[in-house]
């Protein structure tokens, strides 16, 4: 019999493309759970991603699937959202994806505040493409375009999301795999942009590099690393500097943007009688 997660794979797909130790796999066997769990029809939900190591998970994933462009998942997310606002849309990026080539889009997304649920699956590096620094790897940290260490101070993706205007913001890491899908839930049933941050480990083109070790390794990292935002708030900004803050960050209110655009419409077809 095949379990929870299988049954939404599609299984012809396989094997995968992704290394052993990979973190990948973690992020999309929680997004499926969390759909489930939101019991969700799957013929009326839809995964897009852009391109990246990470962005392959929607392919694997039985539901309507979009595998779109780089750095162009959210504008082709966003169609999809505006043409037909009654489904339930989840758009995978990388860091590099997201922050880099889609950057634009994040913040434009996320000011419209479109009823769009967001998984960046942030492993610090351009996994896909041999490891190359991304807006996201962490100052001093080595990449094959930074053989000495990145000179570039990083983002903080989710006060870049907090400051562009979405309303949920939320981080977990791989190792915290059930909370990590506690928050794609609460995301999803926000009404609105919501960006979950998942910190996995790319541990062939961040790792190698970093003398991190392998994925068990890496996962440790992440433990080790890792504090809610209640052991957050008794912390000094000292004690917390090498930490990964996760929890739900940010919870806000604002319109709409599908929502808007709808009485648009029907204000336009009240005012010509079409
Ligand atoms: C327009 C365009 N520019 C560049 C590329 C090459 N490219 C493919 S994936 C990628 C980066 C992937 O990094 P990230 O988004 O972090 O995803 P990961 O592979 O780490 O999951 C790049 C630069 C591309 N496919 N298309
Ligand atoms: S290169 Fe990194 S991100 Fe890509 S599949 Fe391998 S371990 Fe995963
Ligand atoms: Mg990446």
């Amino acid at each position: 019999m095949l379990s929870q997660v299988e049954s939404h794979l599609r299984s012809d797909r396989f094997p995968h493309i992704w290394c052993p130790g990979c973190g990948n796999g973690i992020v999309l066997a929680a997004l499926v759970r969390a759909i489930e769990e939101l019991g969700y029809d799957p013929d009326k939900t839809v995964v897009v991603s852009g391109i990246g190591c990470s962005s392959r998970a929607a392919g694997y994933l039985d539901f309507n699937t979009l595998h779109t462009t780089h750095g162009r998942a959210l504008a082709f997310a966003t169609g999809i959202k505006l043409a037909r606002p009654e489904l339930e849309v989840f758009v995978l990026m990388g860091d590099g994806d997201a922050t880099a080539i889609g950057g634009n889009h994040f913040i434009h997304a996320a000011r419209r505040n479109i009823d769009l649920t967001t998984i960046i699956f942030n492993n610090s590096i351009y996994g896909m493409t041999g490891g190359q620094y991304s807006p996201l790897t962490p100052p001093g940290k080595r990449a094959t375009t930074a053989p000495y260490g990145n000179i570039e101070r990083s983002f903080d993706i989710a006060e870049l999301a907090k400051g562009a205007g979405a309303t949920y913001v939320a981080r977990a890491t791989t190792y915290h795999a059930t909370m990590l899908e506690k928050l794609i839930v609460a995301g999803a049933r926000n009404k609105g942009f919501s960006v979950i941050e998942a910190i996995t480990a790319c541990p062939v083109g961040y790792g190698r590099r970093n003398k991190m070790g392998n994925g068990l390794q890496m996962l440790l990292w992440q433990k080790e690393h890792a504090v809610t935002v209640k052991q957050a708030e008794k912390m000094s900004p000292e004690e917390l500097r090498d930490k990964i803050v996760i929890g739900e960050l940010y919870k806000g209110e604002a319109p709409e943007y599908t929502a808007m655009y709808q009485q648009i419409i029907e204000r336009a077809q009240k005012i010509t009688g079409q």
